[in-house]
């Protein structure tokens, strides 16, 4: 598909070797027994309309390994998918700075490393009938933003951050109050506060590779603990602005319209999509001779356990696979199953985060009164057939 200058793929084989010895560290942390033999949920995603938007969805019933490898990451392009020369790239740093800056992919390399482990989903996953793969987990590189908008030097009355990407569409505009055709880059903008997390890395590699075309490469946004949309690939600016930024993708699409209670009266919000929520799902239900074990993952917020329900039963405490493997990673988590009887159940899975808050069920308010699909973080029900 693309040209690999033979230069990039000498450097890329000793990467791969790094990411060998990287992922038999934690190809083993994962609670499958060998030889067991995963049965196929019942309901199945629908075929998805959109290819070239949503590419290489998570298939739960696989989902073996605590890092999703790189070939199997998902991968989302609202518009087209840039390929990037990136001898003749560079990331631009402008708007409310006192030293604007270009630099190099090589320059952005010889700044500080940092190394972060996040679980990336689409806020719109689950949101739709062919769309429940949108999330995976990789390990990201690169070198802390805040450092490099400290360098720039934000201005006093700088207060909004906008990530444009090289990624661009025609886009129509159209209501009562105005009507306008436009050309615009895809982008994303956080507050200051916001874009000076620590956490937050401009990133070059995924899972000890160079970031694959799919996720962004040369360069993206890793926001750690934001809904996907927030980390924008492909980067070729970081603005600062004096006021709030709404483009298509922060305030049109990507906008969580809810009815909400407030002292008995509804308010109707609008809100842009944001830090990730709290959710689970069940991923697959797996046998080993007469013994089941549902197992699953659960992610968007510190997990403090996890809970799952077969059929009307009660709520069971699943066992969360140990280790901290990082605040921002999910957490694989699995319940064993003894003796199911044959024929049709549902399993419904729902995480627990540290401060007490429950993934919400469906007919909670918080998610039966929510009116678009973004933001889909309600409690995930599948169904299986045990054999007779
Ligand atoms: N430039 C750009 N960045 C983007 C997007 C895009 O279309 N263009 N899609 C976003 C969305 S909606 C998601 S969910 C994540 C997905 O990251 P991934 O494609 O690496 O899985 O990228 C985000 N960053
Ligand atoms: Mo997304």
């Amino acid at each position: 598909m693309f040209h690999i200058p033979r230069r990039d793929f000498i450097k890329g084989s000793a990467a791969l070797a790094a990411l060998a010895v990287f992922q038999s560290r934690f190809a083993h942390a994962f609670p499958s027994r060998p030889d067991e033999t995963v049965i196929p949920w019942l309901d199945q995603p629908a075929a998805n309309p959109v290819p070239e938007v949503i590419k290489n969805q998570l298939v739960w019933e696989d989902l073996d390994s605590w890092v999703t490898p790189n070939d199997k990451f998902f991968s989302i392009a609202h518009f087209d998918r840039p390929v990037i020369d990136v001898s003749n790239w560079k990331l631009e740093i402008d708007g409310l700075v006192k030293k604007p800056m270009a630099l190099t992919l090589a320059e952005l390399k010889t700044r500080p490393r940092q190394n972060v482990t996040f679980t990336i989903e689409c806020s719109g996953n689950h949101g739709f009938p062919f769309f429940t793969g949108g999330i995976g987990n990789a390990r990201w590189t690169g070198t802390p933003l805040a450092d490099l908008l400290a360098e720039a030097g934000v201005m006093k009355n700088g207060i909004e951050v906008i990530f444009w990407g090289t990624d661009a569409g025609d886009i129509v505009l159209k209501d009562d109050i105005r009507d306008v055709k436009m050309h615009q880059n895809f982008a994303r903008s956080m507050s200051l506060t916001d874009a000076m997390n620590p956490n937050n890395i401009l990133c070059y590699e995924m899972n000890g590779v160079e970031l694959p075309a799919p996720n962004g490469f040369p360069l993206r946004l890793i926001a750690p603990g934001w809904y996907g949309i927030a980390n924008v690939k492909w980067l070729k600016r970081i603005e600062v602005r004096d006021r709030r930024f709404e483009s298509k993708l922060m305030g049109r699409d990507y906008v969580t319209i809810r009815e909400e209670d407030h002292n008995g009266e509804t308010v109707w919000a609008e809100t842009s999509v944001g830090p990730a929520l709290l959710k689970s799902a069940p991923a697959k239900v797996s046998r080993k001779d007469n013994s089941y074990r549902i197992t699953g993952a659960a992610w968007g917020a510190p997990i403090g356990k996890v809970e799952v329900k077969i059929d009307d039963g009660p709520w069971l405490n699943a066992t969360i696979d140990d280790g901290d493997k990082g605040k921002f990673a999910w957490k694989i988590w699995y319940l064993d199953w003894p003796a199911p009887a044959s024929g049709e159940h549902t399993v419904t899975s729902r995480a627990i985060d540290e401060s007490g808050q429950i993934q919400p069920a469906m007919d909670d308010p918080w998610i039966a009164k929510k009116k678009t699909y973004w933001e889909s973080n309600g409690q995930v029900t599948r169904r299986i057939k045990i054999p007779g």
